[in-house]
Order: C-alpha cells, then structure tokens, then sequence
C-alpha cells in the first residue's frame, strides 16, 4: 500500500492508484471532461486528454492531471490550490475559446458537463481569442445529430463506440488544431456501421452528439385536429421520466404519466407494455415451434433495434436464426392501424402513431423498409423519455402535481411479463414464462429468472421442458453480444434462445433516458423499478392478459397465423 495526503487527508491505497481515484475514495471531487472508469460496463476512457483534472502535488512543486499521475508513497496532493485553480480554469476558458456559445439553445442547455464547470468556476470572461473551428454538423441519420464544433475531443464517444460496443463508427481525424472526433472515413453516421445505439451520446459531455429532435414536428401534430393522435409508452419509461421532475430514479410514475400525455393533448394514451405481452405471444410460439419440429437455434430476440442493426452488418450469415417479431412498438403500430382503426372507425391514414421510447435507435427503426406495411409507417413519430420531460416543462405541466390516471383501452392492458421487458433479461424471460406453460401444460412454478436479472454483461441460466435442458443466454451491450455470438459462430458454446439489447442494462440505459453521468446506481434503481411493476401485476404471463386474448378471438386468430405473420413479422438484411 501506499500513503498519501489529499487536502490535509491521510489514506492508503494500492500501487499504481491515481490521483483521481485515490480522491474519490475520500470523496474530494476533482472535475473532469473526458476521464470515464466504467468497467461493469466495459467502458474505461482514460486519455487524459481534457486536462481539466490538474492537481498541485506539494512534493515537487508541479501540476499534474490526476487522471494519469499514480500516486507515490508520501506523496502530497492539494486539488484546491491556488495554482491548481487557476490552470484549471485556464483550460477551461481555452476550451471555451473555440466552443460555440449557443448554450440557451443547445440541445444540451442544463445538462452539459462544460457549461456546468464553467459555471462551477465561475467563468464569466473567456481571455482567449482565436481561430475558431467550422465544421458541418451531420443530421443524416434519423437517431442522432453531431456537431463537431462543439467536440472538446474527449473521446468518450470513441472509447464507447469502438471498444465497449465494438462497432468503430467513430475515430480521430485530422491533426493539431483540425482534430475532431468524427465517423469512418468522414462520412455522415447514417452511411457509416453506426447501430444508432446512441450510447456515445449518453456519454458525450457537451452538445456535440445528441438526439435528432422530433418535438416541433410532434406539436405540429397533437395541433392538427384532423388527425387522431395516440400514443404508447415504452416499459423504461415510467421508471425514469421522475428523474427529470426531482423524483428518485426507478420510483414507479406510470399513473402521472399518463394523466400528463393526456394533458398534452394525446387522443389516446396506450402502453407499449400490451404490445410487449403481443411480441411474447409470438415469439414463445416460434421459439416452441422450432423447439417442437426441430428447428434452428438459439432463437435470437429481435426488438432491439440497434442489435438487429449490429446483426445485419456483423453477422449476415446468421440471419435466419432471429426471431422474425417486429419490436413492440411496431406490433403496436401495426394493430393501432388495423384492429383498432376498425374498431374504432377512423380511417387508419389519418392516425397518427407516436411512442415515447427509451432510445434513440427507435427513430431509425421506425422508417425501416421492412417494417412498412404498404409504404405506410407502423409508428410515425418517435420520441425519447428526456424529449418528453422537454414537452411537459415546455406545457408549464407540474408533474409532481398531477393526479394518476389509467391507460385507455383497448390497448392499455398488459401484464408483468411485458413490464420487465425494459430490463436486460426481461424479453426472454417473459418469453420462457410463456413457453414453458404451452409446451409442458404445467403452471410455471416460479416467476423470477434471477440469475439472468442485473447489469452483468452476459447471464446464462439453464430450465428443464418436458425433461430437455433448456440453456439460455442474455447479452446486454453489443461488445459482449459480440463475444457470445462469435462462440455459437465457431461452435464452442450453445444456447436454444438468447436476448440481446444493445445498451448496458437493457432499455433502462438506453440513450434517450435522462442522463446518468455515469452513475450507474441509477440504472440499477430504475431496473428495481421495473421488477416492482411486474410484482405488483395480478397478470405476470403474457396469454394471461385478456385483452391480448381479445385481440387473437376479434382479429389475429391465433399466435403465428396468417395474418399474425403479416402484420407482426418482419425480416433481415444481409
Ligand atoms: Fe424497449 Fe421494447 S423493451 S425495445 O427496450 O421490446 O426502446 O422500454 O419499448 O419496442 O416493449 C425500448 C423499452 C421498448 C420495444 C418493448
Ligand atoms: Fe457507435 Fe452507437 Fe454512437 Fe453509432 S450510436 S457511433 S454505434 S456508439
């Protein structure tokens, strides 16, 4: 061990500790821009390249940047020093000094790391003047905008990018000055391998990577009385649109949230839950159909669109073993211009479908050609949990205020298997508790698949079906998706069914949530969270929720029929 000093503080810690940790185990906070030590989600992004993090060490007398300097036995550290103060904030303000000053209307105003500092350090001033970078910002994709103008080259968004998702959209271009982080080969992200999974902007620290806004065309819509506005909430949601409004991450507002979708004018509020116990009922079916006949396995789930994005460009010759279930959001889509067009008798063109979703990757999904049913879109209109909290502050809505209310019907019901689709796990265990009662006709004795709940990067669990071990896989981050399917590729592992969701945690860390800042605590609290929603359910099945059972008898006729297969199976890409 080695002794140190921080502040006046004593402690002891391991060889080759740095500054920066060996501070943060008193809880002496040194600011930092780029320095990101994630490891339960394989992200570290240690490049010392912000230099924000300076530090006096009183031994030699020299500035150092605590992210990268081990500390040394006897060493003496003060971060509120004078000297420290000042080259910090003298870095900050050269960062300023080619930075746009848009901050009142960034898409990241109140939530930029750089602006907070600045305002922590009481930047008022910028005393350097020079050139200024002038760069195009790339809004080709339908997910995510970026704006290298306001890059301050931290290189989370690469780290994230190439080494924990393993898709290496993003790289270092230029030299000296005309450095930016930009994509492969410059070209824009919608024409790169970028997967959408938006997890580079749930790290990037300033407004340089963001989500394409849809609020303005959204207005526009809830505006138009000629159109019949509904829309659905995805299962992370209830569990993290608090985060916004002061509540603790994971508290359960669902019944605020609806009450606050109907104030904003919605003419239907549905939930994306119903749809998620629809998905289950087709893909238990195909899973027991391949299990029963013989056929190609691990089945794979396929409602993460930024997975099924990473498989298509990654692994095309493992496309036929997917599942062909459209996502939940775009069943539902499908059955809101269907079914409940009919039933309700308005004309199907003049719906307007719009879901509220954790992630950004649903805004590409939703314009996929394979998921169009006659050139018309499922959903129309994608937005993201923090674009919603954006809208109710923007209606002056209090929504620590609002009364609760319910879901309408006929597509509000669901069960506790479609709750805990918005955690890792949750789409295949959902799915076995289906499976398991059709193929064996026993009730299910437990509920809980424990060992495949939680953050870890990949949980294996094994049931037994009519006396043949079921083995089961979940990946969570698509580095460890990666790992796992390069296993099955060369035959060293097997599985009969896997679920894959591109972002750590599941939907709950999806890249449309409130931001973490790389607290992971929160994650974790929203994950309770769902798990309480399905505990709280009298319905824990998918074919137990009658209104599903409805939908098959009116409409559907039966999992995996005809017109099952028409309206909520798609197909890949090679
Ligand atoms: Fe998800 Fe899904 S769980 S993909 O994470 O299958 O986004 O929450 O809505 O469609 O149901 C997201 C969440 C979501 C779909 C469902
Ligand atoms: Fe990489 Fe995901 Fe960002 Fe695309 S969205 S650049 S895949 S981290």
């Amino acid at each position: 061990m080695v002794n140190v000093i921080i502040n006046g503080h004593n402690i002891a810690v391991e060889e080759g500790t740095t500054i920066l940790s060996a501070a943060k185990r008193l809880k002496i906070k040194i600011p930092t821009l780029c320095h990101l030590s994630l490891h339960e989600i394989d992200l570290e992004n240690k490049r010392a390249s912000c230099r924000v993090c300076m530090v006096e060490v009183v031994n030699t007398g020299k500035l150092v940047a605590a992210c990268a300097t081990p500390v040394f036995e006897g060493m003496e550290i003060k971060t509120e020093s004078a000297r420290a103060i000042k080259a910090r904030r003298a870095i900050v303000e050269l960062l300023l000094s080619n930075h746009p000053t848009d901050c009142l209307v960034c898409a990241k105003n109140m939530n930029c790391e750089l602006q907070k500092l600045a305002s922590d350090l009481g930047i008022r001033k910028i005393h350097y003047k020079g050139e200024r970078s002038k760069y195009p910002v790339d809004v080709d994709s339908l997910s995510i905008m970026r704006d290298p103008n306001k890059c301050i080259l931290c290189k989370r968004c690469e780290t994230v990018c190439n080494n924990t998702q393993t898709v290496g959209a993003l790289a270092t271009i230029g030299r000296g000055f005309n450095t930016y982080v930009g994509s492969t080969f410059d070209k824009s992200m919608y024409n790169t391998t970028c997967t959408f999974c938006g997890q580079c902007v749930a790290v990037c620290p300033t407004g340089a990577l963001t989500e394409i806004n849809n609020i303005g065309k959204l207005w526009r819509l809830l505006h138009d009385d000629s159109k019949h506005v509904i829309v659905q909430t995805a299962p992370a949601i209830r569990v993290a649109i608090g985060e916004e409004f002061g509540f603790e991450a994971g508290t359960d507002l669902t019944g605020k949230m609806v009450t606050a979708l109907k104030n904003l004018g919605f003419d239907r509020v549905f939930d994306t839950n119903f749809a998620a116990d629809l998905t289950v009922m087709e893909e238990a079916n195909e899973f027991a159909n391949r299990l029963k006949n013989g056929g190609k396995l691990p089945i794979l789930t396929s409602c993460c669109p930024s997975w099924v994005n990473f498989m298509e460009q990654q692994f095309p010759d493992m496309l036929d073993i997917p599942s062909t279930c459209k996502s939940p959001h775009e069943m539902f889509g499908t059955i809101a211009k269907t079914y409940y067009a009919k039933k309700m008798n308005i004309n199907p063109e003049d719906i307007v479908v719009v879901s509220v979703m954790p992630c950004v990757a649903k805004k590409y999904e939703s314009a996929r050609p394979e998921l169009m049913n006659e050139g018309k879109k499922d959903v129309d209109v994608v937005i993201t949990t923090r674009e919603l909290a954006i809208m109710l502050k923007e209606a002056g809505i209090s929504f620590d205020l609002l009364e609760e209310d319910e879901f309408d019907n006929i597509m509000g019901e669901s069960s506790g298997a479609g709750a805990i689709f918005g955690s890792t796990g949750g789409v295949i265990e959902a799915t076995v508790r289906t499976a398991y009662e059709w193929l064996t006709g026993q009730p299910l004795g437990y509920m809980e698949f424990t060992e495949l709940r939680g953050i870890r990067g990949i949980k294996t669990t094994e049931i037994d079906i009519n006396g043949r071990l079921i083995r089961i896989a979940v990946a969570n981050g698509l580095g460890n998706t990666r790992r796992l399917l390069d296993k099955i590729r060369k035959g060293e592992e097997h599985f009969d069914a896997i679920e894959v969701m591109a972002c750590p945690g599941g939907c709950i860390g999806g890249a449309g949530q409130p931001y973490h800042y790389g607290d992971l605590t929160i994650l974790r609290k929203r994950a309770e969270g769902i798990y309480k929603v399905d505990r709280d359910k009298n319905i824990r099945k998918a074919h137990e929720n009658p209104m599903i059972k409805k939908l098959y008898d009116e409409f559907l006729e039966s999992p995996g029929s005809e017109k099952a297969e028409e309206l909520l199976h798609t197909s890949y890409r090679p």
